[in-house]
């Protein structure tokens, strides 16, 4: 997360007039929506925008989030229905601010909601909750995911049954400060290592309760063309944050934000762990400073669920939900979609 919002209230020529989908809801603030569909119904995990009054800064403290509420459809383009609070910061012993981007997974019979906050330390941790219902509410575990760091969860259930987990978020998410398990507070952001290979996202098995990493997380690492690791200065391709992993046709899509460059991109791997190969721009930069996605199968079409600012005319920290489809061409090349340009 950043700053740099756009303030477009006062501005005559609207820049969503050409938005190739709605605002879901509009009735609440949601963000970083990760879709899934539960008994034949999609379900929608995203954050919960709110005014808080808290000044921008690069570590996203504006982002101030302190519950989730989850959205409900039968269809693409069905009515959406809001089913409440189905998590607060109030019930979660470990408890510090910020909930951030969340997922959620369904195994044995249970719910599994995972989500970023920072605990009483103000360090980013990544907790458990658990329901009978997809939609809630969620009972959290008592501590966070042991060995879990900064934001941003992906779960991810390979045909096999087994679990993953994707996750971090550099600058605000803290991942640059974790150094072998510990957790070092120095520099805000890896920019000032534009040379030294890129912070790496973060991977790990679940175990079979889904409530703890059955390993230790390791290090998923995204090649260019040519084979070799991305640089931290390369701000148009690294990342940054919002994983997300799908499979199609039997290959593993690894797509994230970019952050500071505002796309969301892909690389493509041939097994959950990678290494994986860049391929190019998922999404283009939407209104608004951060941009945050997720990719699932329905019925036979693929869609994006995705974020702009539409609704609060483009503050950055007030976000709103949308869907649209996403294609691929015949060598399994994701076409890229402009959230503005039908
Ligand atoms: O919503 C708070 C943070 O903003 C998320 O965790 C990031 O992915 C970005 O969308």
């Amino acid at each position: 997360t950043g700053t740099d919002s756009t303030n477009l209230t006062s501005s005559s020529n609207d820049p969503f007039k050409n938005a190739i989908s709605q605002p879901l809801v509009s009735h609440i603030f949601t963000a970083d929506p990760s879709a899934h569909v539960f008994n034949g119904r999609i379900y929608i995990y995203n954050s919960h925008d709110y005014e808080a009054g808290t000044p921008e800064n690069d570590n996203g403290d504006h982002f101030a989030m302190k519950d989730y509420h989850i959205l409900s459809m039968d269809s693409i383009g069905g009515k959406v229905t809001d089913h409440g609070v189905a998590l607060s910061t109030e019930n979660i012993p470990w408890a510090g601010r910020q909930l951030w981007a969340p997922d959620a997974a369904y195994k044995n019979g249970k719910y599994f909601l995972y989500f970023p906050l920072k605990d009483k330390n103000d360090i980013f941790k990544i907790g458990v909750a658990i329901s009978d219902k997809p939609e809630g509410p969620f009972k959290a575990e008592p501590e966070p995911i042991n060995g879990s760091f900064s934001i941003d969860p992906a779960v991810f259930t390979d045909n096999n049954g087994k679990t993953y987990m994707y996750f971090g978020g550099i600058w605000g998410g803290q991942l640059q400060r974790w150094k072998n398990g510990k957790y070092v507070n120095e520099s805000k952001t890896d920019l000032e290592k534009d040379e030294q290979p890129a912070v790496a996202p973060q991977v790990a098995e679940m175990d079979k309760s889904m409530l703890q990493f059955a390993e230790k997380p390791k290090d998923l690492i995204i090649l260019d063309e040519n084979g070799k690791p991305f640089l931290g200065g390369n701000h148009e391709k690294r990342f940054f944050e919002a994983a997300w992993m799908h499979k199609y046709n039997g290959k593993y899509y690894f797509s994230y934000s970019t952050g500071d460059t505002h796309q969301i991109v892909y690389a493509i791997g041939n097994n959950p762990y990678g290494p994986f190969t860049y391929q190019g721009v998922v999404l283009k930069p939407v209104i608004g400073w951060t941009n945050h996605h997720s990719i699932v199968e329905i019925k036979g079409k693929w869609f994006i669920f995705y974020h702009d600012t539409q609704v609060s005319k483009g503050k950055t920290h007030l976000r709103n939900v949308k869907v649209t489809e996403l294609k691929y061409d015949d060598n399994g090349k994701i076409i890229p979609i402009d959230a503005y340009s039908k």
